[in-house]
């Protein structure tokens, strides 16, 4: 492997020789002098070279030769291209960018950039999402998926010091995993298999396997028409289920417990970043999480004047914003869990409340006003399980192989899953998924 030095640890070096490698952000060819902005994943370093343009009257440079080169060279170097450079580190206060400056021995192109860039800081999303590789040369964008990386492993930090199992579940099914509805159908070999919604039914298998609690970071797909700037076709769900809960209650400790934890480290690592290019002061939710029951929710936004429509179904997206505005309001927290959703919106496997089956064991967590998980208390007894299938108009011979799980012994049991992007798009007041998405996957984009 080639030696080079990280842009981020230059300042930290003593003036001297190094080697920084990275693709050319700006150049600035002047008469005497040339600057080459030069930037890795870590930062931006100005490249200064003395130009050696004076050619005597044969034609022949006055300078060396490789001086002369390395002048054209840079003169010629198209933005984007891959360099490295040798040089010598300076540092020198007046120097806007970091302080530091690299004074030019020798350049390499490595790999030379076609000489017009296909976007540029104002293109369009779908633009921008068409030459993704590019658009994730924007630190802004490269920084969301550190983002990401920081906040996974937190959750990871948490999922395992528990003891909880990692699991990777299958995405080819032979069923539906959530409805019907926004269901995935490939061909497979003589007959067809889908593409799982969710990792539900086989997180809850490894309870009735004893493994106590799992965790699963993993694609999911939905065949979703719609064009919002919250639904993909396939997304990446972070999903959790645990052993021996009394209650979705105790779902929700552990969901606020992994989201103070992703939040915290999000906070140490990029708290300046984050406010730097996204112009947001991150804060660490406080516990608990406010929690309000769906009915009692769509109360009070009635009573701020907006109604959900039709009064059985879920909180529609201006009801999400509403309820989270409230929640602001009263008690200051960007996060709220609405609970006890009625069983007619759920899916079969929600446990019911004992005493009042019209309710559910269950939650969603709202951030920022828009949902990013749904959770619950699963129902675990088989008998009262085919029941609620059945009620749902499900075919409980096409779930023999999950109504399998819960014939052999199985604990109490509960989990969530969570879209990821939403997450990030939430946290950093990002517009659309899509931004926050390393690849979007949406009714008309298969590409790249
Ligand atoms: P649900 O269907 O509510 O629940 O999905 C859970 C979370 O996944 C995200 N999500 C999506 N993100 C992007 N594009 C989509 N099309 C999309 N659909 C869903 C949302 C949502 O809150 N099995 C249950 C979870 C559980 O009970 O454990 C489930 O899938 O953030």
């Amino acid at each position: 492997m080639n030696e080079r030095t990280l842009v981020k640890n230059l300042a930290a070096l003593p003036a001297g020789p190094v080697t920084i490698a990275g693709w050319v952000e700006t150049v600035r060819d002047q008469k005497k002098v040339q600057f080459v902005i030069l930037r890795d994943e870590s930062g931006a370093v100005q490249v200064v070279n003395p130009a050696t343009r004076e050619l005597d009257p044969e034609g022949v440079s006055v300078g060396a030769a490789e001086a002369l080169a390395t002048t054209e060279a840079i003169s010629a170097l198209s933005h984007g291209s891959f360099i490295r450079v040798t040089g010598e580190l300076k540092h020198d206060e007046r120097v806007k960018l970091g302080g530091l400056e690299v004074k030019l021995t020798s350049l390499e192109v490595v790999s030379e950039a076609n000489p017009e860039t296909p976007i540029a800081a104002d293109s369009s999303l779908d633009k921008r999402m068409d030459w993704r590789f590019l658009d994730l040369r924007n630190p802004k964008q490269a920084l969301i998926f550190r983002i990401q990386t920081t906040f996974l492993h937190a959750l990871r930090g948490v999922w395992v010091e528990k003891g909880l199992i990692e699991i990777q579940t299958p995405k080819l099914m032979a069923s539906a995993s959530e409805s019907r509805a926004e269901l995935f159908e490939v061909d497979y070999f003589e007959g067809k298999a889908y593409l799982a919604q969710s990792p539900q039914f086989f997180k809850q298998m490894a309870q009735a396997a004893g493994f106590g609690g799992i965790f699963e970071v993993g694609p999911a797909f939905r065949a979703d028409p719609s064009f919002t700037s919250r639904h993909a076709t396939e997304f990446t769900s972070v999903d959790t289920e645990i052993s021996w809960i009394d209650s979705h209650e105790d779902v929700m400790a552990l969901h606020e417990e992994l989201m103070v934890a992703g939040f915290q480290a999000v906070v140490d690592a990029h708290g300046a970043a984050i406010a730097e290019h996204f112009g947001i002061e991150l804060q660490v939710p406080s516990r608990p999480f406010p929690r309000i029951p769906l009915a009692e929710a769509k109360q009070i936004v009635a009573d701020r004047g907006y109604v959900v429509p039709r009064a059985d179904a879920d909180m529609d997206p201006e009801g999400e914003r509403q309820i989270s505005a409230y929640v602001k309001e009263a008690f200051g927290h960007d996060f709220v869990f609405l609970t006890d959703y009625a069983s007619s919106i759920r899916p079969f496997y929600h446990m019911r409340h004992e005493g009042d089956p019209s309710l559910t064991n269950s939650y969603d967590l709202i951030y920022n006003g828009v949902e990013i998980s749904t959770g619950a208390q699963r129902e675990h007894r088989v008998d009262v399980l085919v029941e609620q299938a059945r009620e749902k108009g499900m075919d409980p011979e096409e779930l023999e192989f999950y109504l399998d799980f819960f014939r052999y012994g199985v604990p109490p049991h509960g989990g969530f899953g969570m879209g990821l992007a939403r997450v990030l798009m939430l946290m950093l007041g990002e517009s659309s998924i899509r931004e926050t998405t390393y690849l979007f996957r949406g009714p008309t984009r298969l590409l790249p």
